[in-house]
């Protein structure tokens, strides 16, 4: 098999990427470990910024998403009892964000990249990355048992924070920096209408809490707790116990209604730097992790290929390597600037087990003060609609 990119991995940042190459006339195949029925069914993100919306759109996978998202202006941040809007729409001059699940967006992907006859491997095994520090990269793996070579230009690593990609490269060549938070966030999928127009953000002494959803009748909500926590201490009883206590605010009611999917994420911030090796390029999750606080995890992931796309763009079109060499250079401003971004929110709403009086009671002023300083709610909401893309030209 041939190809010019090899992809690995049907998230969002390996399905961006291919549909945006095919868009340029570059070929590429992606490789993914699950089926097809499993990618497009996790739970996950659900919170689009403004580019992200816009780039799926120019794509030609936004009509859906157009027709199914919920668009908001602006988000609650909730404490001690009361909750203060932050007015993006006002603040940032027009811009909102979209709540659309991220499984909605990978199965409009696979449909837009099948309907133009792009390759998808679904349960490809046993992949591994070979020769990418020279001309001639190649990926192998298995396909129904039988062993597949794929002959590629460039490969992009795409595959999630636990794939092969980012191990595959030596490992003096990277530095990695991380941050383990220590608690977790319990999610739920509830069939019970949100009970709120838009996010609320809830800071409490029993731990953070946050009211999402999918649609007008799927409700997601999340609860702090303890990285070890086993989710079989967590019926259905406690859960909406512990929602009502964290969310409460006069004069508001918490609609329940049944749980049917939940689960428990830990919570990390990590960078591997550089995202490149020889002719290996990561993108997404294989490079990067935010806590999810920030809402930021996908939208990053689709601000790297962006990136990764117009480099190799240019890679093909002049045969100059120039904009690929500093991919992540590029990349890394932007990630690092998210990473700022979600590690405050993540401190500034949690409960840390380790803080005291003092610790809390600077919580609450810092939540005061972006709730009542115009400059201090605008650089949330900057952060959080989504800092512009900055697409580098050749030669800059
Ligand atoms: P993905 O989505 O993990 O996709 C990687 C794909 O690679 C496959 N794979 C392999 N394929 C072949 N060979 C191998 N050896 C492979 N190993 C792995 C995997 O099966 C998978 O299909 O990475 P990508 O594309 O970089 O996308 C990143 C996002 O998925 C992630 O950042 C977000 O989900 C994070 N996130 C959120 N992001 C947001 O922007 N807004 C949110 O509101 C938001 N909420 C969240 C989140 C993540 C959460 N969890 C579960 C970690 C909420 C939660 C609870
Ligand atoms: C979600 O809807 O899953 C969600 C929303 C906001 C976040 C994280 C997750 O910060």
């Amino acid at each position: 098999m041939r190809t010019q990119v090899g992809i690995v991995g049907a998230g969002p940042a390996g399905l961006v990427l291919s549909h945006l190459l095919h868009r340029r006339g570059i070929d590429s195949v992606v490789l993914e470990s699950r089926t097809r029925e499993y990618v497009q069914e996790r739970v996950r993100a659900g919170v689009l910024e403004q580019n992200t919306v816009d780039l799926l759109t120019e794509i030609g996978v936004g009509e859906r998403l157009r027709r199914e998202g919920l668009v908001h202006h602006g988000i609650e941040l909730r404490f001690q009892k009361r909750g203060h809007r932050i007015d993006f729409h006002e603040l940032t001059g027009g811009k909102a964000i979209t709540i659309y699940a991220q499984a909605e967006v990978v199965k409009d992907l696979i449909e837009a990249r099948l309907a133009a006859n792009g390759t998808i491997v679904f349960e490809a095994s046993d992949v591994s990355l070979h020769n990418f520090d020279n001309a001639q990269p190649s990926i192998r793996f298995r396909q129904n048992g039988d062993a597949v070579e794929l002959a590629c230009d460039l490969i992009a690593g795409c595959d999630g924070f636990h794939g092969v990609c980012r191990p595959s490269i030596p490992q003096p060549a990277l530095a990695a920096y991380e941050r383990v938070y220590p608690f977790a966030w319990l999610g739920i999928l509830a069939e019970a209408p949100p009970s709120s127009g838009e996010l609320v953000y809830s800071y409490h002494d029993r731990g953070f809490a946050l009211l999402s959803m999918r649609t007008q009748q799927l409700s997601r909500l999340y609860l702090q707790c303890t990285p070890a926590e086993d989710i079989e201490n967590w019926p259905d009883e406690r859960i909406w116990k512990e929602l009502h206590t964290r969310l409460a605010r006069e004069g508001w009611k918490l609609t329940e209604g049944p749980i049917v999917q939940r689960s428990i994420a830990g919570m990390r911030s990590f960078v591997v730097e550089p995202m490149q090796y020889g002719r290996l390029f990561l993108a997404g999750d294989a490079a990067h992790i935010v806590p999810p606080t920030g809402a930021k995890g996908l939208n990053l992931a689709v601000a790297d290929v962006c990136i990764l796309a117009n480099a190799i763009t240019e890679f093909y079109r002049s045969g100059n390597r120039g904009l690929l060499d500093k991919y992540s250079e590029t990349c890394l401003r932007r990630v690092w600037k998210v990473q700022r971004f979600s590690w405050w929110m993540t401190s500034i709403l949690h409960r840390f087990d380790a803080d005291n009086g003092f610790d809390r009671r600077r919580q609450l002023a810092e939540l005061d003060y972006v709730t009542s300083s115009r400059a201090a709610a605008l650089s949330l909401a900057e952060n959080y609609v989504g800092l512009p893309m900055e697409i580098p030209h050749p030669g800059t």
